[in-house]
């Protein structure tokens, strides 16, 4: 097979949703053509592949398209999952998706909500903004106490290992983290704490961070996971 026979994964780099995919991807080891996307200027090419043009998506070499992130970790580690990410223990496997499913559902909005509040220059608006902030920060508080006291009692999201919810979820926590990383590390939730630190100073997650210029028809292509 040749490489350009490989998957295509269309990727951006500090989307979480990405970050997601290509830690499957990553630690599944299965090979992939990256192509970098600037959301601003999404190439034709990902538009025609999945027309909703969000990332990530994946184009398989069979022409099947794979254009939900939580999707395109399932096919890789279906593939090779060396570290059992699949496999959370026996029993375990509804509270993995319930956490997966929260943090996707209500954890994302009150996320965007807390990081994004519209800011108008008025003062009553902006006040208004600040308060709305704060209220979404302590409402995605609550699920995040929550993943502290699992993480508390086992190690991890679900049980002693990692599992698909650690990968799937930390690439969240860790943009929640950021939008006021003195704030988040003044809050009484050591182990999650810790555990984030874990993730983000690991070496999977440092195969994933690499920075490769927008792809365009001409670009060259690029190998993910990096050889
Ligand atoms: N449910 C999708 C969501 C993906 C998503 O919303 N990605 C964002 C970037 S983080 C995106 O592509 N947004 C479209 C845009 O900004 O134009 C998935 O899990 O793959």
């Amino acid at each position: 097979m040749s490489l350009s026979d490989l998957p295509i994964l269309y990727s951006f780099r500090r989307c979480p949703y990405a970050m997601r995919a290509r830690l499957a991807i990553a630690a599944s080891g299965v090979s992939c053509q990256l192509r970098e996307v600037v959301l601003r200027d999404k190439p034709d090419a990902l538009r025609l592949a999945s027309p909703k043009a969000t990332v990530p998506v994946l184009v398989l070499p069979d022409g099947r398209v794979i254009d939900e992130s939580l999707d395109i970790m399932r096919w890789a580690l279906a593939i090779h999952d060396p570290c059992h990410y699949l496999q959370p223990g026996q029993g375990l496997h509804e509270q993995m998706e319930a956490l997966i499913a929260a943090n996707d559902g209500p954890f994302k909005k009150h996320l965007d909500c807390y990081k994004y509040p519209d800011r108008h220059t008025d003062d009553e608006q902006f006040t208004e903004a600040t308060r709305f902030s704060a209220l979404h920060r302590a409402q995605a508080s609550e699920i995040l106490m929550g993943l502290n006291a699992r993480i508390e009692q086992e190690g991890y999201l679900v049980g002693k290992t990692p599992c698909l919810a650690d990968l799937a979820i930390a690439p969240f926590v860790r943009q929640f983290a950021q939008v006021d990383r003195a704030w988040f590390d003044a809050q009484p939730w050591a182990a999650l704490s810790s555990w984030l630190v874990n993730f983000q100073s690991s070496t999977l997650f440092a195969s994933i961070m690499g920075k490769y210029p927008a792809w365009t028809p001409d670009s060259e292509m690029v190998l993910f996971p990096a050889g």
